[in-house]
């Protein structure tokens, strides 16, 4: 009787552990702009379960897709004074706080999509994802944001001349607004979230996005005109409140750190599916693709380079870009 009652003990008080160890696990909120499926969202999710599996299941991720949180330049107030614990966002609404970071929002900084990711996922992503620390957040890791090409509701882009005159969107970054300016373009900084609208109602004629997010944000259905001129390649970035990152024991930073790492890869290879699957549904729903010549583009930013490239830091930051095979 007596070898029984304490098994049965013994059972109970697993039993109890487990209930507090479940009922005990941290729910990190995420943000993301994108809709619920879409290839952050979804990478996201995915480092949610490595962590986990990386925690013995204290900490889990929730992703609030959508922009439910808000749009992205309000969600990095939200992730630097701890609202949130996690955000993953373009490196773009970065730019006006954090100087490494318009290095690689810099246009035609990076050569190809694989120059960005050896870049952004080697030494030189990692200095950048440090420089994050000073203002309340810790980088995680870094996904591919893809290359970026104008839009517009008005006519085809043949040529870089043709942009002169036209109004564009641009993400909330000073960089941007420069480079649609050295095009002989007019840029209107305006949350991603109220795109849509602005090309419908003409208050812009163009944007200027990846064809995942010109698909999944319905901007194929107003403007019909993409051109694809890539003129940025933007890393897409995962943070983490620094409130929320000092409550995790040594320990689990490591966890978390090594579950964002090990998150890339995923992403990378739901983006490539996604960039094809987006493009082909574009082009079904009868976008027209033009594909200029770059040259002129590329020429025309010398100007932004010569503003945003001053201090040695940064100069040291693009030729180690460059020089990066
Ligand atoms: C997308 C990016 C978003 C958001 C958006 C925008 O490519 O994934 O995080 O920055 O662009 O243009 O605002």
């Amino acid at each position: 009787m007596m070898h029984f009652s304490r098994l049965a003990g013994a059972a109970l008080t697993a039993a109890t552990l487990m209930m507090t160890a479940a009922s005990a696990q941290t729910v990190l909120r995420s943000s993301d702009t994108h809709p619920d499926g879409y290839p952050t969202v979804e990478a996201v999710k995915y480092f949610g379960e490595l962590v986990k599996q990386k925690t013995d299941n204290r900490y889990s991720v929730e992703v609030f897709h959508s922009a439910q949180l808000g749009q992205e330049a309000d969600t990095v107030e939200q992730v630097r004074s701890g609202v949130i614990d996690i955000n993953r966002t373009s490196l773009g609404p970065w730019n006006g706080l954090i100087p490494e970071t318009t290095i690689p929002s810099l246009p035609y900084i990076f050569r190809s999509s694989d120059h960005a990711r050896k870049v952004m996922n080697g030494p030189i992503g990692d200095e950048i994802l440090a420089s994050f620390e000073p203002f309340g957040v810790v980088g995680l890791a870094f996904y591919d944001g893809g290359s970026r090409s104008f839009y517009n509701t008005k006519k085809p882009i043949e040529s870089a001349d043709d942009l002169k005159g036209m109004k564009f969107r641009v993400m909330q970054s000073d960089i941007f607004v420069d480079m649609v300016g050295a095009l002989g373009a007019a840029a209107t900084p305006m949350p991603y979230g109220e795109v849509y609208s602005g090309l419908e109602t003409g208050v812009i004629d163009g944007a200027e996005n990846n064809f995942p997010s010109y698909d999944t944000a319905k901007h194929a259905e107003v403007a019909k005109f993409y051109s694809l001129d890539e003129h940025l390649i933007v890393p897409e970035v995962l943070v983490m409140s620094k409130a929320s990152w000092e409550k995790l024991t040594p320990e689990d930073q490591t966890a978390v750190k090594a579950a964002a790492k090990e998150s890339v890869a995923k992403q990378w290879e739901l983006w490539d599916a996604q960039v094809q699957k987006s493009r082909a549904a574009v082009e079904a729903s009868g976008s027209k693709i033009t594909s200029p010549d770059k040259q002129p583009f590329i020429d025309a930013m010398k100007p932004v380079y010569e503003k945003w490239v001053t201090d040695p830091k940064l100069k040291d930051l693009v030729a180690r870009i460059q020089a990066t095979e």
